[in-house]
């Protein structure tokens, strides 16, 4: 047989390292299909475009390299985009093969025609069409080198007419994605040693960008005798073995990260983005560094702004740092995060009947969970209880939609660690309103053989709209949810499937779900007047955007649970 356009296509993503695509066929697509399953490539056969964009992103965020998704022209490409907006605010290279109609009729207002270069710009850092046959190995290299080394979404829109079409001979363009090691100069990072040898209260505010330099940060923190609070994204990288860590600021922080980062005289950023302009210092000096020089300064003035690898950095800066003495400042922060854990550990005396608390089901998967296991959370409170009560001990790994705040990713995204990871325990927290906005896909479970685990939170409403709705003094209007027994909506599909709502039930349930070799679904009826950010009965509760609920303070100041009332109280 004859070599076409989607062979060059497909082997071209090989080459690159795509293992894995998912998506949905159709007409425009036929002859990249067949290539795919010529080649040495899995397609993953999802039930909805969207969900296969999470999982890709799940995938290519967890290990660095392409993922892939494929789909026909018109809607079935569009469907993509929410996941491929997840994709591109987490970094994650991933190539969508969106196919087209064929080009003689592109421009003509045809069936299934959509301009996917107006809806892709805005979440991808490439998106070209393959306009001949001649071209098609040199436009799929650079989709793939975009991708990886922009670290994003690349979109490559190939008309069925190109894809059909006979191979060209080409030269044999390939990807490179070597690092550089990238630091501050040595002016700058003698500069950012005079200030920070010159004080006694520093933070560490550690992001994401931290990733590989666990150690080097941990250094500095001991150097500098500071305490180091990280972000929701820094989490994994950064809270294990840190006898500095004071846990996360922001909103859905608690109260010793807020104030170690809020209290200091000098607040050292690094690799951290962290949007909320409201939870950074006023009067402290800031130092930011940040491989990315568009982040420096964009979220609040800071002193010196300074480009680099954290890892790079920190090796040349830390021969500069003087050695610091233990000071009142790190005794405080460490005293009151070493409280802040006793009490959120602290069993919970509830009776048997009781029913379940969302904060007592996570701590309970997190005690039962595999010591690397993978975590996806829905947006709304299953995010927050992972975010707090999922201790990761640098083995484990959290995964939820905390730049882009979208509903249902915990689901799809567990799909595409799992297949990734085939031999690691893969947890899904799952929302009610989540999990039924894809529910379709909990079928690509069973037709795939991913064998995850899904919790499902079911408050019996949109909790996080909910709870704005409360906070900002209104009745919640269109925010209930009317759901099945999720137990039995799994069993029908193919699943494992137990649903419980007394707490005694929970101990022996979530390890029988976890014990369960196929894909599993544990439904838990969980208690609804649940807060995520309990308010102080100080401070006037303010709803706020996103997935946020209520003002910083009125968060971080607040102790207690179940407790809506008090914020309507506290809204008059
Ligand atoms: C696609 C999408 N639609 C709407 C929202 C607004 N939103 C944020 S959280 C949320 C409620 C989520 O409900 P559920 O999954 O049941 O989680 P809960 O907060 O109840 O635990 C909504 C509607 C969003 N972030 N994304
Ligand atoms: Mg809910």
């Amino acid at each position: 047989m004859s070599r076409k356009v989607a062979d060059v296509l497909v082997d071209a993503l090989v080459a690159a390292g795509v293992k894995n695509c998912y998506g949905i066929v159709g007409d425009t697509m036929n002859q990249i299909a067949h290539s795919i399953d010529r080649s040495s490539m899995d397609w993953i056969h999802m039930r909805h475009e969207e969900a296969g964009a999470f999982a890709a992103a799940a995938e290519a965020q967890f290990t660095g390299g392409l993922a892939a998704c494929a789909g026909t022209c018109g809607p079935g490409s569009l469907h993509f985009i929410n996941g491929l907006y997840e994709a591109n605010r987490n970094r994650a290279p991933v190539v969508l093969i969106a196919t087209q109609i064929v080009r003689r009729d592109i421009g003509f207002d045809s069936i299934q025609e959509v301009d996917f270069h107006d809806v892709f710009k805005g979440c991808s850092v490439y998106c070209d069409m393959i306009l001949t046959p001649e071209h098609a190995l040199r436009k799929t290299v650079a989709a793939c080198q975009a991708a990886l080394t922009k670290k994003g979404v690349a979109v490559l829109i190939v008309p069925a007419d190109v894809a059909n079409a006979a191979a060209h001979d080409e030269p044999p363009y390939t990807v490179h994605t070597r690092t550089p090691v990238i630091r501050p100069s040595d002016d700058d990072l003698d500069q950012i040693a005079a200030i920070l040898n010159a004080s006694e209260a520093i933070t560490i505010y550690a992001g994401s960008g931290c990733e590989h330099a666990h150690d080097e940060v941990v250094a500095a923190a001991a150097k500098l005798k500071a305490p180091m609070a990280h972000t929701s994204r820094g989490k994994d990288f950064l809270e294990y073995d840190n006898p500095y860590n004071v846990g996360m600021t922001g909103l859905i922080g608690e109260a010793p990260g807020y104030h170690a980062v809020l209290d200091c005289d000098v607040l050292l950023l690094l690799g951290a983005d962290f949007a909320w302009g409201q939870f950074y210092p006023d009067k402290a000096k800031i130092i930011q560094i940040d491989i990315n020089p568009t982040h420096l300064g964009r979220r609040h003035p800071v002193e010196i702004g300074a480009v680099g690898n954290i890892k790079a950095t920190l090796e040349a800066l830390l021969p500069r740092l003087k050695q610091h003495q233990d000071n009142p400042f790190l005794k405080t922060s460490i005293h009151r995060y070493e409280k802040e854990r006793a009490s959120s550990k602290a069993a919970h005396a509830e009776h048997p009947e009781a029913a379940i608390s969302g904060i007592h089901l996570t701590q309970v998967i997190n005690r039962y969970a595999a010591e690397d296991a993978l975590f996806a959370s829905d947006d709304g409170t299953p995010t927050v209880w992972m975010l707090r009560h999922v201790d990761t001990g640098g083995k484990r790994r959290t995964f939820a939609s905390l730049l882009h705040g979208t509903m249902a990713g915990g689901m799809p995204s567990a799909l595409g660690l799992q297949k990734c990871q085939p031999h690691r325990q893969v947890i899904s927290l799952s929302g009610d309103g989540g999990l039924a906005m894809l529910l379709g896909d909990l079928l690509t479970t069973v037709q795939e053989n991913l064998p995850i685990k899904i919790a499902v939170f079911d408050n019996g409403k949109l909790g996080f709209v909910d709870i704005e709705q409360k906070a900002a003094g209104l009745v919640p209007v269109y925010t209930d949810l009317k759901n099945p027994n999720f137990g039995d909506v799994a069993k029908a599909m193919g699943l494992w499937g137990a649903s419980i709502s007394k707490t005694g039930e929970l101990e022996a349930a979530v390890q029988e779900w976890l014990a369960q070799p196929g894909p599993a679904l544990l439904h838990v009826k969980v208690k609804p007047m649940e807060l995520v950010m309990p308010p102080s009965p100080f401070v006037q509760p303010e709803a706020v955007i996103g997935m946020a609920v209520y003002s910083a303070k009125a968060v971080l100041q607040g102790k207690g649970h179940d407790v809506w009332e008090m914020v309507v109280e506290n809204a008059r």
